[in-house]
């Protein structure tokens, strides 16, 4: 990574609403961190959901409506809004509208407050042309800057801590902290031979097919799947009670192991401990690729399929480097994944094909790591808009 010019110290607002899901907060909690932790900056996050953000961070935990935590101060986005000072780089996170009155304030600040629209990631082409996109305010005196995360150097690029990949491969090398980590999970003894998967996803019609794929395979799976909405229907498939935390459910080849919900912070130990990681959304989806493994994207589904484009533009992006056949076995099961198609006729290829695809994604994050980083393209881009508004 190439460390940010900007040495200067500015006070940053975050706005965060929590949709649904943990994907906002997620990414924005992560992108907080970065400026406060790595850029030396002064961030405030503002979440409309506090109970979302301690769920990410539980050792952040207390009764208030502002706490500090790893250099951040979180705010509870309450209504009323109350007046508050306004920041000198506003970023909106997913089109949220921070509030009418915070925006008037801004309107009032001389010089303008940089305003920043957070964009999801997308592997789309149109991308790199949003981005950086200036959108004049309809009747203020503000511009609203677009900034898209994405997998190109003409997009903002991702969410990267400077010291992720030298942390992972630290990890990588030593199997007790890998033992003693997966302990702490209540994952026990390992099974022999067994293909650990680790189970991050939205309900699949087709999960009970799978499973029974895995039950009767040759090669025992070991199924780590964190507390969330996959533990139930898997429990209704194994028909047992809702499995507790550290529960572990073995039904011929297939071996389940309930996790607690693991906090973020040791997510990517999870992904670094997996010879497959099944993600969703957009910010473990991130997170499985810096861990350099073979991956499943379950993407957030939208209206009128509308996710199917974007997976569509991820998957010509990152099978290209790939043989017909084993990108075959890649698209195809990842389609199954999302709906379309059958996991069960999908899965033997795409399991034969994971040593290759192992080696891809050792490639692949090598490959995305040579990118300027999105907190690090922010600091840039911002520190580039400041300097031209103060002079
Ligand atoms: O929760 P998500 O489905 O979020 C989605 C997407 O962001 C989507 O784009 C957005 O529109 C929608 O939310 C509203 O998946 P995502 O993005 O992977 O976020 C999950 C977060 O939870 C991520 O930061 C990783 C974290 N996590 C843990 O910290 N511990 C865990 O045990 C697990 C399974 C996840």
């Amino acid at each position: 990574m190439h460390p940010p010019e900007m040495s200067a110290h500015y006070r940053w607002a975050i706005f965060c609403r929590v949709v649904d899901n943990l994907g906002d907060i997620g990414v924005c909690w992560r992108l907080a961190r970065m400026l406060a932790c790595f850029h030396g900056q002064q961030v405030q996050l503002w979440v409309d959901d506090l109970e979302a953000f301690f769920r990410l961070c539980p050792q952040a935990r207390q009764p208030a409506v502002r706490l500090t935590h790893e250099g951040v101060e979180v705010c509870l986005w309450g209504e009323p809004w109350l007046p508050t000072a306004c920041a000198e780089i506003v970023i909106e996170a997913f089109s949220c509208d921070p509030p009418a009155s915070y925006v008037q304030t801004m309107a009032a600040h001389q010089p303008s407050p940089v305003w920043i629209n957070l964009e999801y990631l997308s592997a789309e082409d149109w991308v790199a042309g949003v981005h950086r996109m200036r959108s004049p305010h309809p009747r203020l005196p503000l511009i609203k800057h677009f900034f898209c995360p994405g997998f190109t150097p003409a997009t903002g690029g991702l969410p990267r801590e400077p010291d992720l990949l030298a942390r992972r491969d630290a990890y990588g090398a030593s199997a007790s902290a890998r033992t003693a980590f997966l302990e702490t999970l209540g994952v026990g003894a390992a099974v022999p031979g067994a293909l650990t998967i680790s189970l991050f996803a939205y309900a699949h019609p087709d999960l009970g097919e799978m499973l029974r794929c895995w039950e009767q395979g040759d090669r025992p799976v070991q199924l780590l799947v964190p507390q969330g909405r996959m533990l139930e229907p898997i429990a209704r498939h194994l028909g047992a009670g809702r499995p507790d935390t550290g529960a572990r459910v073995q039904r011929q080849a297939l071996t389940v192991v309930a996790l607690p919900f693991v906090p973020q912070r040791d997510y990517d130990r999870l992904l670094w401990s997996c010879d497959v990681n099944f993600v969703r959304g957009e910010d473990s989806f991130v997170r499985a690729q810096w861990a350099a493994r073979p991956m499943v994207w379950q993407i957030y589904p939208q209206q009128e399929q509308a996710h199917m484009l974007k997976l569509e533009a991820f998957l010509q992006r990152y099978t290209q480097a790939l043989d017909d056949a084993t990108r075959e076995a890649v698209v195809r099961f990842w389609y199954a994944w999302n709906g379309q198609g059958s996991l069960t006729a999908h899965w033997p290829a795409y399991a034969a094909a994971l040593p290759e695809l192992g080696r891809h994604a050792r490639g692949w994050c090598a490959e995305l790591a040579q990118m300027e980083d999105l907190a690090t393209s922010l600091v840039n881009f911002c520190k580039a808009i400041v300097k031209s508004r103060v002079f």
